[in-house]
């Protein structure tokens, strides 16, 4: 079996890429000290997190001297993400921090001033400027890979075109891809974007010669059009929990009461009146069957975590590790991600134990997650956050999570419900008038924030909550709607519309999907950057065939 080495610093999800390497029949091994570096046949470096953390690795273990000698003898190397950032001068992600230098520019932050939500996360086009052996016959700009991050190379001013294979638009043209001889980097994640990500790595195992005779590779000048668009994203999410006979299944409720309806029998306490928990199929067939209808990505929330230890709980991370096999978008987990007090796994009281966030969710990214999302305890921390006048501690969860894995791999997941005041300042949470008058005819509501899936209100609303968040280092907010879930009566368009001013982080809308005219009412009308989805989908209501092609007919950019 041919082998591949792979330079993991243990700063995310590495799952995926060796997943694709061992599908498309390669054998892994890993850097373990500077000297495999220079024994690789082959080298893939899947950087994720901040600029200075990985330069400081790659220091501290001796691999900067090693990565340079590998790259001045062109033996074949890929980076993926901050694999490409790295090769450069600089960034100004962690200034005074020198890169590797091999590109002489310098990675910069996108525009904000230009109002489009950063990080860039979702799925672009290539635009290709000359011919490479990495693309598979018949690509075209139209086909879409997935990207996240906020900083990037721009190769306007600079004198790095012969490094540029490919450019891509996101308010202004940034360097995709760049090749030389057999140095190569990409800027998006190739093991997260589907089919076609999976040619390009195919492209590169096979085509770049390993030995020092050149090789010449026949390739075609692939089909460029335009600028190219960042696709809106269609979201598959599945609530996943035991059942009463304590089976893992994927669940849907109705305004998160995820039980059949209550059975007629009036000699029962109230309590044990209520029917069976809703089974809707198996966590993993269901995301392979939402992978190949074409989701974007694909949400896990472990919705009854806040009674159990998510670390314990070994049936939800073989989940994740299983879908990972085959399933090659980003794939996210929630439920649990929080400071955890947990007696042994006997359930033992008297060996009470600590973990942190960032254990809890450093055991999620090893299982095959490339995002955690924080639902109670994102709330309990913008409250701290708030009443401290705005002071960051560096432990919460979204600080410590955000600094270990980058803010792209923290979602927060909002569980608000609407409530209704006669007046804009009856309350000192942010108001709206509403279009949907209240039971009395009151014109204003605001959006509170719930915690423990919604079972204990608090006092403060969700548009102070997602700001807060995002000062904390969030990078993306999922919101859900109490009101809305499991209705199918549409997306609460006035709250989606509430938290996509109030951030500047990607804001994917959830819950109320009922028709694939709400997408797109939701993409056209609340700007959304993504839509999620749950029933709708698990009972096969409407494919995601069927809402892509529908956004496509409304001028809605989407990865087909
Ligand atoms: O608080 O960090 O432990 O996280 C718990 C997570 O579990 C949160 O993300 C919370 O939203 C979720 N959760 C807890 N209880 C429930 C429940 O339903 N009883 N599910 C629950 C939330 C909402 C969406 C749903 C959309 C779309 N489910 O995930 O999929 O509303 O539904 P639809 O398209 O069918 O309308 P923590």
């Amino acid at each position: 079996m041919p082998e591949v080495t792979v330079l993991d610093y243990g700063a995310g999800n590495i799952r995926s890429l060796t997943n694709a390497l061992k599908l498309l029949g390669y054998s892994v091994t890993f850097v373990k000290k500077a000297d495999d570096i220079l024994r690789a046949e082959r080298l893939i470096f899947p950087g994720v997190g901040a600029f200075g953390s990985a330069m400081a690795l790659l220091e501290s273990s001796g691999y900067v001297e090693p990565l340079k000698t590998y790259i001045q003898q062109d033996r074949p190397y890929l980076g993926i993400c901050l694999g490409l950032q790295t090769l450069c001068k600089d960034s100004e992600e962690s200034p005074g921090t020198k890169g590797l230098s091999v590109i002489p520019a310098s990675v910069t932050h996108f525009n904000k001033a230009k109002g489009l939500a950063v990080p860039h996360m979702g799925w672009n086009g290539l635009k290709v400027h000359k011919p490479s052996a990495l693309f598979p016959t018949g690509f075209s700009s139209e086909e879409k890979v997935y990207f996240v991050h906020s900083y990037a190379l721009h190769s306007k001013g600079t004198e790095i075109n012969d490094w540029v294979l490919a450019t891509t638009d996101y308010g202004e043209e940034f360097v995709s891809i760049v090749q030389k001889g057999n140095i190569v980097a990409t800027q998006f994640h190739p093991e997260k974007s589907g089919g076609l990500g999976i040619k390009i790595i195919k492209n590169f195992l096979n085509s770049f010669p390993i030995s020092t005779t050149p090789v010449t590779i026949p390739c075609e000048m692939p089909v460029v059009s335009g600028r190219t668009q960042l696709g809106r994203r269609v979201i598959a999410c599945l609530d996943v929990r035991s059942n009463d006979q304590g089976d893992l299944v994927v669940t849907k409720g109705e305004q998160y009461d995820v039980r059949e309806q209550s059975i007629t029998d009036s000699c029962q306490p109230a309590a044990e009146l209520k029917g069976a928990v809703r089974n809707l199929g198996k966590p993993v067939e269901l995301a392979r069957r939402y992978y190949k209808e074409g989701a974007d990505e694909i949400v896990f929330l472990n919705i009854t975590s806040f009674k159990n230890c998510p670390l314990y709980d070994l049936p939800m991370l073989e989940v994740l590790r299983r879908a990972s096999e085959n399933i090659f978008v980003p794939l996210t987990v929630g439920g649990g991600i929080r400071d955890i007090h947990a007696p042994g796994k006997d359930g033992d009281h008297s060996k009470m134990k600590h973990y942190t966030a960032v254990e809890v969710a450093a055991e999620y990214f090893r299982s095959g997650a490339d995002k955690v999302s924080i639902g109670s305890d994102a709330v309990y921390t913008a409250e701290n956050y708030i009443s401290s006048g705005g002071i960051t501690t560096g432990i919460t969860s979204i600080e410590t999570i955000a600094a270990a894995y980058g803010r792209q791999a923290v979602v927060i997941s909002v569980d608000p419900k609407r409530v209704y005041v006669p007046s804009s300042d009856a309350v000192r949470h942010y108001v709206i008038n509403t279009k949907f008058p209240g039971p009395s005819g009151e014109e204003f509501c605001w959006y509170q924030c719930t915690v423990k899936g919604g079972r204990e209100t608090r006092d403060i609303g969700v548009y102070e909550m997602v700001q807060a968040c995002e000062a904390l280092g969030a990078g993306e907010i999922m919101l859900n709607s109490i009101d809305k879930d499991g209705t199918n009566n549409g997306y609460d368009l006035e709250l989606v519309t509430m938290v996509t001013t109030a951030v500047s982080i990607p804001v994917i809308a959830s819950s109320g999907a009922g028709r694939v005219t709400h997408f797109a009412e939701v993409f056209q009308d609340a700007h959304a950057d993504a839509a999620l989805a749950a029933g709708i989908f698990h009972r096969n209501d409407v494919s995601i065939t069927d809402v892509k092609k529908h956004l496509l007919s409304e001028g809605i950019p989407v990865r087909i």
